[in-house]
């Protein structure tokens, strides 16, 4: 079973999308296993989008996550990295296919509402910026029958 980090950005939530980008995450069938309110810290952001480091957006992307509170969650299942990033969309909203989260409600690159690992290698780490492993929680869903 797979496990991948999602993050609403702030403007996500300040464009109250929080609900809806929710809901098309639980309807694609993905599991949160753990899910937080929180103002992300400067040493955060820059851990969480270290291989960006000297780019020239990277200023304006660290100062737009810590601007107000995010949403972080992990989410599990099978092919969930992959599937998550299908959900999300390409970066840039206007190449973002019309059913996706960005393709829907995107407006620019940077404001693009929704972060999604690339990797279960980058999930793992991902995951450990925010999570402790205690918080992750093991439960099984009423819809995973047998059959
Ligand atoms: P993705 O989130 O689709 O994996 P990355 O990893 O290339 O995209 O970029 C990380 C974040 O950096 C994006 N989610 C976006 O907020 C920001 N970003 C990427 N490209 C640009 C750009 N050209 N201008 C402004 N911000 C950008």
């Amino acid at each position: 079973m797979e496990r991948t980090l999602a993050y609403l950005k702030p403007n996500a939530i300040q464009r109250t999308l929080v609900g809806e980008i929710i809901s098309m995450i639980e309807a694609k069938g993905l599991k949160i296993v753990a899910m937080k309110l929180l103002l992300m810290g400067r040493d955060q952001a820059e851990e969480l989008y270290r291989e960006h480091r000297g780019k020239d957006f990277f200023e304006g992307l660290m100062k737009f996550v810590v601007s107000g509170p995010v949403v972080l969650m992990v989410l599990e299942g099978d092919n969930a990295v992959r599937r998550l990033r299908q959900l999300t969309g390409s970066t840039d909203p206007q190449e973002a296919a019309p059913g996706t989260i960005r393709g829907r409600f995107g407006v620019t690159a940077r404001r693009n509402l929704i972060h999604a690992s690339d990797s279960v290698e980058s999930a793992a780490r991902e995951i450990g910026i925010f999570f402790k492993k205690e918080e992750l929680i093991d439960y099984t869903r009423h819809i995973e029958g047998e059959f």
